[in-house]
C-alpha cells in the first residue's frame, strides 16, 4: 500500500466521531461532505447536509448557505461587527473559524475555503472540539500555489520518466502513456488540498517530442487527469513548447508576431478549454537549455509570453513564463560572462511590457537551487509584472531524497528576505502581490509513485511546507514541521493524555526535530562553502566533485588556485552582477567587509587566509564546516535509533537505511572538499584533524 503521508484515518477521528453539519452548494462543498462523512463511517459520528432540529459539533458552511444555524451566525454577526466593511468578507479561499459554546464553526465565502476550513479542523485535532476560541480569519497570503512535475509521458533515454525525481516514476504518466491509476492521482489531490496548493502542471518543463502533443492530439490524457483534481480545488496547467505551431500545426515558423501563429494559438487553446473549461494555463521554458524560443525569430520574452497570454487570455487562464534563461554554452576562459546575470540582464529590460495573464516564474536564487545563494535580484526589479517564485522542492542539489534536509528554512528565509533593504517589501510580499493577485509560489514536485510518495519518508514535510508557507510565508518553519509530525506521526495522540502517550509523542517530535530542524544547514556545511555553489558530479548532481564543472560550458565556476577561491561579482573589478540588487544590498554585496560570511564566495574571490566575520579564516571554515557537518549526519544516525518503535518499522528500516547512505556521502563530500583545499593551499589544519593528503 501507499503511505497516508499527513492524511492517516486517524488525524480524521475527532470530526468522525461527532456530530458534523455541512451547509452550502457546489463541487467542493460536495467533496468537504464526503471527506466527513467517510470519517464518520469509520468513528460512528454522523454528518448532515440540511439543519435538522439537534446540536451539533461542527458546523462547516458557506457564509450564502441560509439560515445558518444560531451558533455559526453569532460568528459571523460578532465577526462582521469587529471588522465592519469592506474587510468584513471572509474572502477568496479564506475561512473564518471559532468554537463558541460547545460548537466548533467554519464559514467560508467559497467553497474552497470550507474545503481548507476542514482541513484547519483536521490539524487542530482534538484541540478544535476542547477549547472554546474566538473567530478567527485565515486567508492565502499568495493565491496561486502552484507544483510544478517535471514528469516526462515517454521514459527519456537520459532523464527517466521524472526530471530530477528521486521518487520512482510518475504519478501521471508511465512508458508513454497515461499511468491510469487515478485513485493515486485522487489520494495526492487530497494531500496536495490539505496543504492548500491550487495548481500543478503535469509535464516537464522540457517539453520532448510525445510530450508536446498533450496539447492537442492527447489533451483528453490531461482532461482526465483534471477530472480527479477539480473535486479537491486544483487546477491542471500544461507545459507547452514554444515551437508548437511548427512541429504540431505544421506552420512554417512560431513567430509570436505571426499572424498565423496567433491563430493557431487562439484555436489551440480555445479547444483545451471546450475540453478542460477550468483550465489553469500554459508554463514555458523558452530559449533555455536548448529549448526553442522567440529568439530564434529575432523577438524577445515579451513577445514571446504575450502572445500565448493573448491566447488564454479569454478564458481566465495565465502563462507562467520561466526566467531561466541563460547562456549554457558558454567558455570556461570568458571571464566576463556570468550566469548569475543572465535572467536580469534579459528580463529587468522587459518591466512593463507583459500582459496582465503572464506570471514571470523566477528561480529563487540567480543560478540554480543550491543549497546557498542569495535572492534572485529579478525579484526586486520588475514592479510592473506579476512575479512568482519558483522554488526546488524536489531536492536536486540539496541531497536527492537520500540526505535528511528539511528546506522550510531556507524558503522561510528567501521569502522573508527585504531587497530593498530593512523598510521595504519582502519577497513573500512581491510573490503575493497586492491582494494575493501576484505570481504567487511555484515549487518543483518531489513526489513520485513510491510508497512514501516522496522517496525519503521525511522528505514529506518539504512537500507539506511548500503548500503551508505558500498560504501563510511567515509561519515558523519549526511550527510547520510540528503540524506535519502530529498529522503524519502521532494523530491518534493528539488530545490524547494519557501520560505513556503524551511522553512518547514529545519522544518522537524532539528526535524529529533534532535530526530535521537544521538538516539544510548541516547539508550546506558538508558540500559547497559559503556560497560558492555547485561542486557536484556533473549530470546527475549527486554528490562531490570538486572540479566537475570547473571547465564546462555551464557558468558554474569557482575559480579555485593555489591563493584563494570564489567569484567575483562585484561591480569594481568582477562582473558587475552585485549592481543588479537596489542599494541596500548592492552595497553590502559589493563590500569585501559588508558581505555576509554564507555569501562571501558567491560575490568575492579571496584568500585562503581572509578572515571571515566569525573569526575564521575561509581556509579554516571549510575544514570546520566540512568535520561538523559530516559529524551531524553521524549524529542524526544516532538519533533515529532512538526513534525505533515510536514510528512504523518498515518506514523506519527505510530512514535508517537512507541515513547510512548520507552518513557515508557525507562523509565523502568532507573527505573531497578538506583534501581539495588542503592540496591547493597547502594550508594545515589547526587543530589537527586527518585530511588525506
Ligand atoms: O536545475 C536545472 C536542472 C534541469 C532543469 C532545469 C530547469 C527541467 O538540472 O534538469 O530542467 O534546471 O529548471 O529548467
Amino acid at each position: 500500500g501507499t503511505h497516508p503521508a499527513w492524511l492517516p484515518p486517524e488525524a480524521f477521528r475527532p470530526i468522525g466521531s461527532r456530530r458534523t453539519l455541512v451547509l452550502g452548494d457546489g463541487l467542493l462543498t460536495e467533496t468537504v461532505h464526503d471527506e466527513a462523512a467517510r470519517a464518520c463511517a469509520r468513528y460512528g459520528g454522523h454528518v448532515h447536509r440540511h439543519t435538522r432540529n439537534e446540536p451539533y459539533d461542527l458546523v462547516l458552511a458557506l457564509t450564502t448557505a441560509e439560515p445558518l444555524p444560531g451558533p455559526a451566525q453569532t460568528v459571523l454577526d460578532e465577526f462582521r461587527s469587529t471588522t465592519g466593511p469592506p474587510a468584513n468578507t471572509i474572502g477568496g479561499e479564506g475561512y473564518l473559524t471559532a468554537r463558541r459554546h460547545g460548537v466548533t464553526t467554519v464559514l467560508a465565502d467559497d467553497a474552497a475555503g470550507l474545503l481548507y476550513g476542514l482541513f484547519h479542523v483536521v490539524r487542530l485535532g482534538e484541540r478544535a472540539f476542547t477549547e472554546e476560541r474566538p473567530p478567527e480569519r485565515h486567508a492565502p497570503t499568495m493565491r496561486r500555489r502552484m507544483l510544478d512535475h517535471w514528469d516526462n509521458v515517454d521514459i527519456h533515454p537520459v532523464m527517466g520518466q521524472v526530471e530530477r525525481g528521486y521518487a520512482g516514476g510518475s504519478l501521471f504518466w508511465r512508458d508513454g502513456a497515461p499511468r491510469g491509476d487515478l485513485a493515486r492521482v485522487r489520494d495526492y489531490a487530497r494531500l496536495l488540498a490539505a496543504c492548500a496548493v491550487n495548481a500543478i502542471s503535469v509535464n516537464n518543463v522540457n517539453v520532448h517530442a510525445t510530450e508536446a502533443l498533450l496539447l492537442t492530439d492527447r489533451l483528453g490524457d490531461v482532461a482526465a487527469i483534471a477530472d480527479v483534481l477539480r473535486p479537491y480545488g486544483i487546477r491542471v496547467h500544461l507545459s507547452v513548447s514554444f515551437a508548437s505551431p511548427v512541429t504540431l500545426g505544421r506552420l512554417p515558423s512560431a513567430d509570436p508576431l505571426d499572424e498565423d501563429v496567433r491563430k493557431w494559438w487562439a484555436d489551440v487553446t480555445e479547444r483545451v478549454y471546450d475540453t478542460i473549461p477550468d483550465f489553469g494555463g500554459y508554463v514555458v521554458k523558452a530559449d533555455s537549455e536548448g529549448q526553442p524560443g522567440p529568439f530564434a525569430y529575432g523577438r524577445d520574452h515579451a513577445d514571446g509570453a504575450n502572445l500565448l497570454a493573448e491566447a488564454l487570455e479569454p478564458f481566465g487562464g495565465v502563462v507562467h513564463w520561466r526566467a531561466f534563461v541563460y547562456n549554457h554554452r558558454q567558455d570556461w576562459r570568458d571571464r566576463s560572462t556570468d550566469r548569475a546575470r543572465a535572467a536580469h540582464d534579459h528580463f529587468a529590460p522587459l518591466d512593463g511590457r507583459f500582459r496582465d495573464n503572464v506570471i514571470l516564474q523566477v528561480k529563487h536564487g540567480p543560478i540554480d537551487f543550491q543549497a546557498r545563494e542569495p535572492v534572485s535580484p529579478v525579484i526586486a526589479a520588475m514592479p510592473a509584472t506579476h512575479l512568482a517564485v519558483e522554488l526546488q522542492v524536489t531536492q536536486e542539489y540539496t541531497g536527492q531524497q537520500r540526505h535528511v534536509c528539511y528546506l522550510a528554512p531556507m524558503w522561510r528565509e528567501v521569502l522573508g528576505f527585504r531587497p530593498w533593504g530593512p523598510d521595504g517589501p519582502a519577497v513573500a510580499d512581491v510573490a503575493g502581490g497586492v491582494s494575493g493577485n501576484g505570481g504567487g509560489l511555484v515549487g518543483v514536485s518531489n513526489v513520485g509513485d513510491d510508497p512514501y510518495w516522496t522517496g525519503h519518508p521525511l522528505a514529506q514535510a518539504n512537500l507539506y511546507a511548500f503548500g503551508r508557507l505558500a498560504w501563510a510565508p511567515w509561519t515558523d518553519p519549526a511550527a510547520i514541521l510540528d503540524e506535519w509530525i502530529d498529522l503524519t506521526f502521532t494523530p491518534a495522540a493528539t488530545g490524547d493524555t494519557e501520560p505513556a502517550a503524551t511522553r512518547e509523542t514529545e519522544r518522537l517530535r524532539h528526535i524529529l526535530h533534532t535530526i530535521m530542524d537544521d538538516s539544510w544547514r548541516t547539508y550546506e556545511r558538508y558540500t559547497a562553502p559559503l556560497g560558492v555553489g555547485f561542486m557536484v558530479r556533473p549530470g546527475h548532481h549527486y554528490g562531490p566533485d570538486v572540479d566537475g564543472y570547473e571547465y564546462t560550458p555551464w557558468g558554474t565556476y569557482h575559480f579555485a588556485d593555489r591563493d584563494g577561491v570564489g567569484v567575483d561579482r562585484t561591480r569594481a573589478t568582477g562582473t558587475g552582477f552585485s549592481g543588479q540588487y537596489p542599494p541596500a544590498w548592492s552595497e553590502v554585496y559589493e563590500s569585501l567587509d559588508r558581505c555576509p560570511d554564507d555569501l562571501l564566495l558567491f560575490f568575492h574571490h579571496v584568500p585562503y587566509g581572509h578572515v571571515l566575520h566569525s573569526g575564521s579564516t575561509v581556509i579554516q571554515h571549510i575544514y570546520d564546516t566540512h568535520f561538523a557537518g559530516a559529524g551531524q549526519a553521524v549524529e542524526a544516525g544516532r538519533r533515529w535509533e532512538e526513534a525505533a518503535g515510536l514510528v512504523d518499522p518498515s518506514l523506519h528500516a527505510r530512514v535508517t537505511d537512507l541515513l547510512a547512505e548520507q552518513i557515508r556521502c557525507a562523509g565523502e563530500w568532507r573527505d573531497q572538499i578538506t583534501t581539495y583545499f588542503f592540496r591547493k593551499s597547502g594550508k594545515p589544519d589547526t587543530r589537527g584533524r586527518h585530511i588525506s593528503r
